[in-house]
């Protein structure tokens, strides 16, 4: 409720990226834009679709309802509704649906006057999976290289692929994913720790001010990023993680055939060895 007499001051017209004025309203606390009845469509279409293909497969079981990608001999044509056309047409509306999402959010944020650094940044997770069913599988020739949409059998995707590659940690921009995803919970368990322990005192005790959160880390690490250079550098950790996870499965196939922990083998080759 209190925030009532804001939205009647921003819930105005205009902002749009497309279409102008059509869709240009409210459902409730929904702003629908053409964006929203995009994202509405390819979202029950999908969601239709996996139904359907659950219907016609051989289980109910939430976990164990499987999508599977075509067979490898189909390549990159298209394949019968029944041998992987399904989640071919379920690919188109995921993509859809997640790139409106994104346009979106880029429609809202221009209505705002806010910046674009969150649609900005749900693009990267876009990036990941786009890498995933689009790039990679364009890359190796074939549909079939994209992962099985169910809950089960995508991790079973994940460790197969994995052990393709005789032990994927060894996969150097897996590990600098890896230290980005870590870093990042790093940093938002510090960030939210300063903040609720300078805004959110005991009774009787007063609210803490910036010089407080500074002080406390530059006694600590000697050093304090700032008020706004915690939130860049979020912005840059948790970005950076989806970019290098999409590095390290396009690379993985496309330009890495064998084992990863032969690519290793650079380094005992290096002259100064010899
Ligand atoms: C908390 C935001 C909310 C989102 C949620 C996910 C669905 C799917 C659909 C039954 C952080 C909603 C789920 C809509 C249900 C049907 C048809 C985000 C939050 C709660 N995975 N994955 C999960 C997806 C990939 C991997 C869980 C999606 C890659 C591993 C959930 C994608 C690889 C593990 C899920 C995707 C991979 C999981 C929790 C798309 C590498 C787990 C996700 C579109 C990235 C964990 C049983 C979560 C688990 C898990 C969804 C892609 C690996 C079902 C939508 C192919 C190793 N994944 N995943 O909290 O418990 O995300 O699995 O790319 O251990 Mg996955
Ligand atoms: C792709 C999700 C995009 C989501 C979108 C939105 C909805 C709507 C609706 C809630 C990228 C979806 C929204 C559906 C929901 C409502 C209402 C995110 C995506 C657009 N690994 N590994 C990664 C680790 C091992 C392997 C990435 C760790 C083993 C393979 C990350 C370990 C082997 C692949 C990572 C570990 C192996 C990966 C995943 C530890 C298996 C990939 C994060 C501690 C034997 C994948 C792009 C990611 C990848 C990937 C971490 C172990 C294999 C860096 C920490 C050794 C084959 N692994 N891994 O990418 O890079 O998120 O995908 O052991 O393909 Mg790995
Ligand atoms: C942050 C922050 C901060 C805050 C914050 C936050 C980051 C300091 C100020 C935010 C953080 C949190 C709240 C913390 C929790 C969040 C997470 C852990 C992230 C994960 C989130 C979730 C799991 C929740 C996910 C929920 C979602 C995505 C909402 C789902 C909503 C919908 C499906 C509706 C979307 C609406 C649309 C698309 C448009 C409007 C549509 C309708 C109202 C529905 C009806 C549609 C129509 C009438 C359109 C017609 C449709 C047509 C024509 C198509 C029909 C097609 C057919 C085939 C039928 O930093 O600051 O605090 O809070």
């Amino acid at each position: 409720m209190s925030m009532l007499s804001f939205e009647k001051k921003y819930r105005v017209r205009g902002g749009t990226l497309i279409g102008g004025d059509l869709f240009d309203f409210w459902i409730g606390q929904f702003y629908v834009g053409f964006f929203g009845v995009t994202t509405i469509f390819f979202a029950t279409l999908g969601t239709l679709l996996i139904v359907y293909g659950a219907a016609i497969g051989p289980t109910w079981n939430l976990w164990q309802i499987n999508i599977a990608p075509p067979d490898l001999k189909y390549g990159l044509g298209l394949a019968p509704l029944k041998e992987g056309g399904l989640w071919q047409l379920i690919t188109i509306c995921a993509l859809g649906a997640f790139i409106s999402w994104a346009l979106r959010q880029a429609e809202i944020s221009r209505k705002l006057g806010m910046g674009l650094h969150i649609p900005f940044a749900f693009s990267f997770a876009i990036l990941a999976y786009v890498a995933l069913v689009v790039v990679r599988p364009m890359l190796m020739g074939a549909w079939g290289h994209g992962f099985p949409y169910g809950i089960i059998s995508h991790l079973d995707w994940v460790s197969n692929v994995g052990y393709q590659f005789l032990h994927f940690h060894y996969n150097p921009a897996h590990m600098i994913a890896i230290t980005f995803f870590f870093t990042n919970a790093l940093a938002l368990s510090l960030h939210g720790g300063l903040i609720l322990a300078v805004t959110n005192p005991g009774k009787g005790e007063i609210v803490k001010t910036a010089e407080h959160e500074n002080t406390f880390f530059r006694d600590d690490i000697g050093y304090s990023i700032g008020a706004l250079g915690i939130h860049r550098l979020g912005l840059f950790l948790a970005i950076s993680a989806s970019f290098w996870s999409a590095v390290c499965i396009v690379i993985s196939g496309p330009f890495w055939t064998r084992g990863w922990p032969e690519w290793w083998n650079w380094w005992l080759e290096l002259p100064v060895w010899s």
